[in-house]
């Protein structure tokens, strides 16, 4: 009846016992599943009260997911994972919560879909952007360019990035191209070339901390959109 040769099966049967079958009650058909069972018992009464203690005392709110992932690793137990998903999903997963402990949040201003978009052009402008750095005497010039949901996404993050580096005593400007954006970054004591030139597009994209707190305000509505 079996398709699979014998060691095929035992070899899938010694890696579900080391690794699902300690958790999760797997079928007890093979010799070693019935062995592992009876060994583990106690093992896993202690594992299923870990998890029950892990979602009980799992905080609903903000930090949670870091604070959960740290713990987890340090202790090395089963525990709920931590990980939402993807980066953007777990950022709105973040917001949200947020949101919804607060009871203050006005619900009516509430604009979820607003941050989704900034996290497209996040990712638009961080993974699919073309940037071609030329170095200058005392600078660096890049032509961000890019076409369609790309395109749109560095004309909206770019020019918008240039004020808050400029906010934060950085010598930037910006400057529309028919296919992007040319950003320049003048070096200076506090950003000299040779800094500008290893930090490169990305590298000056990711300074300063405005994200965080934006993200929160485009959720809340209170965000003014370009
Ligand atoms: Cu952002």
């Amino acid at each position: 009846m079996s398709k699979f040769p014998w060691k095929t099966t035992l070899a899938v049967s010694a890696v579900l016992a080391a690794t699902v079958y300690a958790v999760a009650q797997v079928s007890s058909g093979g010799p070693m599943g019935m062995h592992g069972q009876m060994q583990q018992g106690g093992m896993m009464d202690q594992m299923h009260s870990q998890m029950m203690q892990g979602q009980g005392g799992m905080p609903g709110t903000m930090g949670q997911g870091m604070h959960g992932g740290m713990h987890g690793q340090q202790s090395g137990a089963f525990n709920v994972p931590a990980m939402p998903g993807q980066d953007a999903f777990g950022t709105i997963q973040e917001i949200v919560q947020i949101l919804q402990a607060d009871r203050t949040t006005d619900w009516s201003k509430v604009n979820i879909g607003a941050l989704r978009q900034h996290l497209i052009d996040m990712n638009e402008v961080t993974l699919h952007a073309a940037a071609a750095e030329r170095v200058l005497d005392n600078g660096i010039e890049i032509a961000v360019t890019g076409e369609g949901r790309t395109l749109e996404a560095i004309k909206r993050m770019v020019p918008a990035h240039v004020s808050e580096l400029r906010e934060i005593g950085w010598n930037a400007k910006s400057e529309d191209l028919a296919n992007g954006v040319k950003l320049t970054v003048t070096a200076s004591e506090a950003q000299p070339l040779a800094k500008l030139k290893a930090l490169g597009f990305m590298g000056i994209m990711v300074q300063g901390g405005h994200h965080q707190p934006h993200h929160l305000m485009m959720a809340k509505g209170e965000f003014p959109m370009h």
